[in-house]
């Protein structure tokens, strides 16, 4: 197979400008390609990591990626597909977004190694120093207006309102590939599927400035077996930082992936050979409740995103809730793996006696409740039942000093800090 196929296999192609032809150059030689990525966040999260991966999958073909920072097109603001105009930030702000994402970016390609290594850009190194009147001689007289505005990715804009900024923006993206093709020689450009209108406008000018092909890949947008968007965990996006999203939450994510889409999702999201995933369909087909498919997936992916380390807290983690093993985790483990549970903060004047705090923390709704709760043995400090009604927390009750974790019966936990 080749990378083309194994890429499509993978179901990591949704369009191409000329499949024949990229084939073509894929396979005779070394293809210098590029993606980009605009600092609209101080973070990337896994809606980005598609083309990030499809990258890295032809770094390891032998190809060259170049990986672009908007640190110019964020200052403007992508109107793809989007309702609404973008709110401008700060260009000291955006300043600080492009460092942090060219710092995750870096830990997906080989930056170091081969003929291959890959090289960082920021296209505010070419749009920074040239003139509006240069751009609009040299670029703009490319493009007619009717050309850009029948692009579907701002269809819907023209009619509700875009500004003129907006509406430039497909201008400089496909500035960007003709000017990396001329110092870089790029010619494949890789993006979402909601990327083909900018990332044409590119083929577009080095067809007409330069008398030059390029080619235009996209990779498909993600959607759960119901078609629902993929990569929210409770309505939230799940960044790839991890002061932003804990490994341990993005562990849970994949765990909690649906049967109908693990397989799908570890040709995506992985570098297990298809091979491999075949051999771990068949397994977990025959035993679909012990989640292999999603064990593995998991499993692959937050040691990608996160390092192997990360992974063996995350798994540890969730296997010592699942046992109830609260005092096996630390302070910090506890937080990760109780994010989303409710915290109280204990008062200096409260009543530290069970029965009090069971009332205060919200976790039984009357003392009445809360006395028949531990009497009933429903009631777990720090994962050890507790049964007498004059048991009163004390610094020992403590975890790390820090906090002490409350469970009634099998799954309500609340986290005690102080
Ligand atoms: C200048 C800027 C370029 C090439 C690309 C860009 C950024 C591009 C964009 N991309 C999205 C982003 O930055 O806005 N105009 O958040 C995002 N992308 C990854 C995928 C995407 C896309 O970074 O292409 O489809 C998400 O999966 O939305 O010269």
């Amino acid at each position: 197979m080749n990378i083309f196929e194994e890429l499509k296999a993978r179901g990591l192609v949704f369009q191409t400008t000329d499949e024949e032809a990229l084939v073509k150059a894929l396979t005779e030689g070394q293809v210098s390609y590029y993606s980009g990525y605009d600092p609209t966040a101080d973070s990337l999260h896994l809606g980005h990591l598609v083309p990030i991966l499809v990258c890295r999958h032809l770094q390891l073909a032998g190809h060259k990626p170049y990986a672009l920072v908007g640190g110019a097109t964020g200052l403007i603001g992508d109107p793809s597909f989007k309702d609404a105009e973008r709110s401008l930030q700060t260009k000291e702000t955006v300043e600080g977004w492009v460092t942090k994402i060219q710092g995750q970016l870096s830990r997906f390609l080989d930056f170091e190694n081969g003929d291959n290594k890959a090289e960082m850009v920021n296209n505010y190194d070419w749009f920074g120093t040239i003139s509006f009147i240069d751009f609009l001689r040299d670029v703009g007289k490319y493009f007619t207006v009717n050309y850009m505005m029948s692009k579907d990715s701002v269809k819907k804009r023209i009619e509700t309102g875009i500004s003129y900024t907006e509406f430039a923006y497909q201008i400089m993206q496909g500035y960007d590939f003709y000017e990396l093709n001329r110092t870089h020689n790029v010619t494949l450009q890789i993006g979402g599927s909601d990327q083909w209108g900018n990332m044409t406008a590119g083929t577009e000018l080095l067809r007409r400035k330069a008398d030059k092909t390029g080619h235009v890949m996209t990779v498909p947008l993600i959607t759960d077996s119901t078609g629902k968007k993929f990569g929210k965990s409770e309505g939230n996006a799940v960044w790839l930082d991890a002061d932003k999203t804990s490994p341990y939450e993005m562990y849970q994510f994949w765990l909690n992936v649906m049967d109908d889409d693990a397989v799908r999702f570890l040709k995506i999201f992985t570098f297990l050979s298809l091979d491999e995933i075949a051999e771990i369909e068949e397994q977990f087909n025959a035993a679909r409740h012990e989640r292999l498919a999603q064990k593995i997936l998991a499993k692959e992916v937050v040691t990608l995103v996160h390092g192997e380390e990360a992974y063996m807290q995350a798994l540890n983690i969730t296997e010592q809730l699942f046992a109830g093993n609260i005092k096996n985790l630390s302070a910090k483990e506890l937080k990760q793996g109780l994010s989303n549970v409710p915290n109280y903060a204990v008062q200096a004047d409260d009543n530290l006696n069970i029965v009090d705090i069971l009332v205060a923390a919200g976790i039984s709704p009357s003392k009445r409740q809360a006395r028949e709760d531990v009497q009933n043995g429903a009631i777990y400090i720090n994962g050890e039942r507790v049964q007498d009604l004059d048991y009163s927390l004390s610094d020992s009750d403590k975890i790390d000093n820090e906090l002490t974790v409350i469970r009634r019966g099998k799954k309500k936990y609340s986290v005690l800090t102080y």
